[in-house]
């Protein structure tokens, strides 16, 4: 009765992780957050933002703030209205569409002489990692079926 329980439970978790292990929550900057005189170049170049996942800009409103812009407004630290600023201190942005995204701190001079400036590129998930999602969901489940047999001989 007991290995039965155990592979049901097993064949739920095979079937929930990894659509759970799909969407990653991005925060920027990891421990330090979203501040001056931190690297986001060197923070997101080995990152790998994908449709679907969230970036989240931590920080004690209102010493920053938030602005998404385009190329050009992040070369040259181009503040846009005051209105378009996300300012709750947690700001939450759901990366809705692939291609270049550039976010910039709109706080004196954060941009343009301490680097509070973030670009990242995010990719379509349906395109650039169904491969790697493939390969990774197939050796999950042979990992599971691998699993559910050692605890079927265990039990
Ligand atoms: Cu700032």
């Amino acid at each position: 009765m007991a290995s039965l329980i155990n592979l049901v439970i097993l064949a739920i978790f095979a079937v929930v992780l990894p659509s759970i292990a799909m969407a990653t929550e991005h925060v920027v900057g990891d421990d330090k957050g979203w501040t001056i005189d931190f690297d986001y170049e060197n923070w997101a170049k080995d990152k790998v933002f994908v449709v679907g996942d969230t970036l989240v800009f931590k920080y004690k409103a209102p010493n920053h703030n938030v602005f998404k812009v385009d190329g050009t407004g992040f070369q040259n630290c181009t503040v846009p209205p005051i209105n378009e600023a996300l300012t709750t201190g947690n700001d939450v942005i759901p990366l809705a569409t692939s291609g270049k995204k550039w976010y910039i701190c709109g706080v004196g001079t954060h941009c343009s002489e301490h680097g509070q400036k973030l670009t990242i590129n995010v990719t379509e998930s349906s395109t650039a990692a169904p491969s790697a999602r493939a390969m990774i969901s197939s050796g999950y489940l042979v990992f599971m079926a691998a699993m559910v047999g050692v605890a079927a001989i265990i039990v």
